[in-house]
């Protein structure tokens, strides 16, 4: 009786996971849009250093704040670059190495009512060290932040130069999501993805209205891996409730396994995230995340997108699937992925497009890759599977985007690479594009050209 008890419950059990956990497949490149879509990169504007991410101030679609990775916040006003920066911290932002720099900028979602705003950036006198630091934007001019109202909010040292994440977000709840990457290296050689003792190679969610005036942020009480102390006992504890309790998990972990998510972004309109997660030496992935759901694995390191790591290799130095054909497979597997066979490298997130002007790009995100100048688009078919799109080939190297508060997708994109100059200044000049279908490209304005 009680074996066949315990059968039941298994049985009971496997249903009721499986029905909170729909499967869905992984899309490649070669799929359909649901809603067709040719598009085209106009440019909005040229000349910046390394431009990696565009912000737009809520409410606001005529001002585009312009992230340079030297530290430098350049403002496009009614298409005419400023001369004087929104914002330079240049003297304290290291970003001699590539990944290392100005990664975002934010506005606090009541920016209209308190004029603060959030950037985060590889920080030079803390050995790159990630800063997050509250401004407030001067109150006699609305083009200017204030230098002097500087709060640091969040740090988090950073062992390698490499795989810092980068993007800040926030969420349709008013909390700060912040992408952290590995730590470095290559293969998590610190042991990250897993460990949920350390802030690396998460996604991170935090206040950032502290509630006690020693502290940068707070924590939202419904983070996952908080221990409540009612819980902290030892006896009269179910298996399964201690199975649930992660005692020495750092508070601030949203979901973890994640390998560098230096772009992220949610869907204005349902509140769900799409992580662009940066792999390693053979694909790269696109992992979804529904409005809400906490403390999910996406599998780093026992996965780089679908595929177990690290890949062995046949005798031609490809991946030798049909050796790791039955190997488990740990961890929320994404949405899309694609190889670095002939596809790209480097995956870099845009954003949903929600908006009134092109309806035929409503609901799709777009993203594209850093080497190989590729964008893709990826939306559900109306069976509920991920199509994954290719939609332009161009020459452009990828580094981030930005959303306006109307839905319009800006696309930034640098010519800095590994190996350049120490001083990003010596680069070749980057620019910002928007994102639009080809049959409504402004008149008299430069597209991207592609093969
Ligand atoms: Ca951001």
């Amino acid at each position: 009786m009680k074996t066949k008890a315990l059968l039941a419950l298994a049985a009971a059990l496997a249903v009721s996971a499986s029905a909170a956990e729909p499967k869905h497949n992984t899309a490649v490149s070669g799929g359909k849009l649901p809603k067709p879509v040719k598009v085209a990169l106009v440019k909005v504007a040229g000349g910046f250093v390394d431009p990696v991410r565009v912000s737009l101030a809520p409410g606001d679609n005529s001002r585009l704040f312009v992230c340079e990775r030297t530290g430098v916040v350049r403002l496009i006003k009614e298409g005419k670059v400023q001369d004087k920066p929104f914002l330079d911290i240049h003297d304290t932002v290291v970003s001699s190495f590539l990944e290392q720099g100005l990664y975002d900028l934010e506005f606090h979602p009541k920016y209209t009512e308190n004029g603060k705003f959030y950037v985060s950036y590889s920080d030079m006198w803390f050995n790159g060290t990630t800063f997050i630091v509250e401004y407030q934007v001067s109150k006699k001019n609305p083009d200017r932040a204030d230098p002097e109202s500087a709060r640091v909010v969040f740090q988090m040292p950073r062992p390698y130069a490499n795989h810092n994440g980068g993007e800040i977000a926030f969420g349709p709840d008013g909390y700060m999501y912040i992408g952290s990457g590995d730590g470095g290296w290559e293969g998590d050689v610190l042991g990250a993805g897993q460990d949920l003792t350390t802030l690396l190679s998460k996604i991170l969610r935090i206040d950032v209205n502290p509630t006690s005036a020693d502290r940068g942020y707070s924590i939202p009480k419904d983070n996952p891996f908080i221990t409540p102390g009612s819980q902290m006992k030892l006896f009269g504890v179910t298996e399964e409730a201690f199975n649930k309790l992660h005692p020495n998990a750092r508070p601030e972990i949203w979901s973890f396994g994640l390998r560098n998510p230096w772009t992220f972004q949610f869907d204005p309109k349902t509140g769900d995230m799409y992580i662009a997660d940066v792999g390693q030496n053979h694909y790269e992935e696109i992992d979804f995340e529904p409005k809400g759901k906490a403390g999910v694995n996406y599998g780093w390191k026992f996965m780089c997108a679908t595929h177990p790591f690290p890949l062995p290799l046949d005798a031609s130095s490809k991946p030798d699937m049909e050796a790791v054909k039955d190997a488990p497979r740990v961890g929320e597997m994404p949405i899309c992925e694609y190889s670095h066979v002939d596809q790209g490298n480097c995956v870099i997130g845009f954003g949903v497009y929600r908006g009134t002007k092109f309806p035929q790009m409503d609901g799709t995100y777009f993203f594209g890759d850093w080497g190989s100048g590729k964008l893709w688009g990826t939306a559900r078919d109306a069976k509920g599977d991920w199509q994954m799109e290719e939609l332009l080939n161009t020459k452009l190297m990828f580094t981030g985007g930005g959303q306006a508060p109307d839905g319009t997708l800006y696309v930034t994109e640098a010519k800095a690479n590994y190996g350049g100059p120490a001083d990003p200044a010596q680069n070749e000049r980057g620019a910002v594009w928007m994102l639009v279908p080809t049959d409504k490209v402004p008149a008299g304005t430069e597209v991207a050209p592609v093969e």
